[in-house]
């Protein structure tokens, strides 16, 4: 197989949800399927934080959300995990500026999509060298979901990335929500990626659809 086209994955990215146990307050394999059913076009399992599962419960459960997907045909990223990745036979890996670095990454992984977390103009381009597919850039706005995030930077950090030409895919990710989604699109990131606005709505299918809508305003009219 070869490395996904950078058109391919702008696409996957449109609507990117990232989940793990502790972000939902509802059956957590309800809310994967309704945000399918919603039009996400990209998962990532994230166990981390408080609570978060482990061992052969962490795999369980992430090999059963990977069967969701699988289902309904939307690619499947694990955080952090290169391991797990691997043993699940993942569609890709997300790391952050704090785990392996990207270039180790690249060679357990293979063709593998693989995402960087990058949150400056040094960090972006130091990814791109090593291999990233695409950038995670953010907080964009603040949120509380990440409870070691850095300080919202607003969508500035997007243009900035942009007017110096960087060209790999972009998605911005905290405090995303229907709402700020056409800003962050229009300053240059070709999707949103989402925990709490998906997983803690009322109605996951709801907020997926508005997320899937408004990114697809943003980009036909700007
Ligand atoms: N990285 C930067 S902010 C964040 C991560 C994982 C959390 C995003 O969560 P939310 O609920 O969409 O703000
Ligand atoms: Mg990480």
């Amino acid at each position: 197989m070869a490395r996904i086209s950078t058109k391919q994955l702008q696409e996957k990215l449109r609507v990117y949800f990232i989940m793990g146990s502790n972000n939902c307050q509802k059956d957590p394999f309800a809310v994967l399927t309704e945000a399918i059913e919603g039009g996400i076009t990209l998962f990532q399992f994230r166990e981390k934080g408080q609570g978060a599962l482990s061992g052969k419960e962490k795999y369980d459960f992430a090999k059963e959300l990977q069967a969701i997907c699988r289902k309904h045909r939307i690619p499947f990223i694990v955080n952090d995990d290169v391991e797990l990745a691997l043993e699940l036979d993942a569609d890709g890996v997300h790391i952050g500026q704090e785990d392996e670095r990207a270039d180790l990454v690249r060679k357990k992984i293979g063709d593998k999509i693989l995402g960087v977390s990058a949150h400056n103009l040094e960090e972006a381009r130091r990814a791109i060298k090593q291999g990233a597919d695409y950038l995670g850039v953010g907080p964009i706005f603040p949120t509380s979901t990440k409870e070691d995030a850095k300080e919202a930077q607003g969508v500035a950090v997007l243009r900035t990335l942009r007017e110096h030409g960087l060209s790999i895919p972009i998605v911005g990710i905290g405090g995303i929500t229907p709402h700020n989604t056409k800003e962050v699109i229009v300053a240059g990131a070709d999707g949103v990626s989402v925990i709490s606005a998906i997983s803690l709505a009322a109605s996951p299918r709801e907020n997926a659809r508005m997320l899937a809508k408004a990114v697809r305003e943003a980009l036909n009219k700007d």
